[in-house]
């Protein structure tokens, strides 16, 4: 059987896909190649305890640092100097991060989550990083400024994840549909494996942190109690499947079909807007779902015509089928 790597399967679309320009490819090679980087550091990972590292410092008295800012580091320093970028920004850092004068610069603007649910590496749960492109105005030089690169979801030209689990598998959209490539270590690429995925109209997964039930307002546990009860008007009783890693929840409802929740919660009076953030990790996720046929919404605004304010803004997410996500809406709206 043919076997299509990622860049081929990007040129082969070419004619269809405005996407393919040389910019773009070596933009997409570059996260590739980071993510190959951060997907063998994540699959050593216990191995660091049995070579007899201690503390932070490894045996050749380098200091070992934890693997998100390690995959951090690793996007930054190869993005930067990709020569396509005009500014990132990362989950890991407060501020814009500029592309030094040092290296030339492009028109897109990256927005990454290096290593999303990385508190899981340690139970060998599947993490991932998140990725999400815009294309700028031309001709941006100098310091770049907040408003010169936030735009909404609806503007990404590409966004996807890499998930490190039983295999590392790439997922990503340019807006003509969503593709699933499987890493095959024994040639060093990533192969298709899931061409054109669509989401399920309808699920059977419902996927959220019950236990800050307590602390939801009435529409949230409304929500939420639909999925337990199989007279519900979505005529059917779920399973609750939560591994508390985004992109590892996701990329299963992706799959099966199912809903994935992160509502307000009144436990933190800090965070009135739910956990999870709407530039690296509700907006790639959105378009992905989008583009594979689902929904997703805050409760009541398209998360992808969100107008950002700020870069780390938070939003509540209710993402995946378009049945469950419909219902959610519903249930928000008659609540005012
Ligand atoms: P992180 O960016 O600090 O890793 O946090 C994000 C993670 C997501 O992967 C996951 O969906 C969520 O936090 C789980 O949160 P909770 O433990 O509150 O359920
Ligand atoms: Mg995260």
């Amino acid at each position: 059987m043919r076997q299509i790597t990622v860049i081929e399967h990007l040129l082969l679309h070419q004619r269809q896909n405005p996407m393919a320009t040389g910019q773009f490819t070596r933009l997409l090679n570059e996260l590739i190649l980071s993510a190959k980087i951060i997907g063998r550091d994540v699959n050593k990972a216990g191995l660091v305890d049995i070579l007899g590292y201690t503390g932070n410092v490894n045996v050749q008295g380098e200091s070992v640092q934890r693997l998100d800012e390690f995959a951090n580091s690793v996007l930054v320093h190869r993005m930067e100097r990709a020569g396509v970028l005009c500014a990132m920004a990362s989950e890991e850092t407060a501020d814009l991060i500029q592309i030094s004068h040092r290296f030339p610069k492009g028109e897109y603007f990256l927005v990454f989550d290096p290593l999303d649910g990385s508190s899981n590496i340690d139970a060998n749960v599947s993490i991932g990083t998140i990725f999400s492109i815009y294309r700028v105005k031309d001709g941006l030089s100098g310091q770049v400024e907040l408003h010169d690169v936030l735009q909404k979801g609806a503007e990404q030209v590409a966004a996807g994840y890499f998930i490190y689990g039983s295999s590392t598998v790439m997922v990503y959209t340019t807006g003509s549909g969503v593709h699933g490539f499987t890493h095959d270590p024994s040639v060093g690429e990533f192969l298709l494996s899931h061409p054109d995925i669509k989401i399920p109209p309808q699920g059977k997964i419902y996927s959220v942190n019950e236990a800050y039930w307590n602390y939801w307002d009435g529409a949230t546990q409304r929500a939420v109690g639909m999925f337990k009860d199989p007279n519900s008007e979505l005529g059917r009783l779920y399973s609750l499947r939560y591994i508390g890693s985004l992109v590892a929840d996701f990329h299963r409802n992706l799959l099966y079909g199912g809903v994935f929740m992160y509502p307000i919660d009144y436990r933190d009076p800090k965070k009135p807007k739910g956990k999870l953030r709407l530039l690296c990790e509700a907006n790639p996720l959105a378009y992905i779902v989008e583009q594979a046929g689902g929904m997703a919404t805050d409760g009541v605004n398209r998360i992808l015509d969100i107008e950002p304010q700020e870069l780390h803004q938070r939003t509540p997410l209710f993402i995946g089928s378009t049945a469950e996500v419909e219902k959610i809406r519903e249930i928000y709206s008659q609540a005012g």
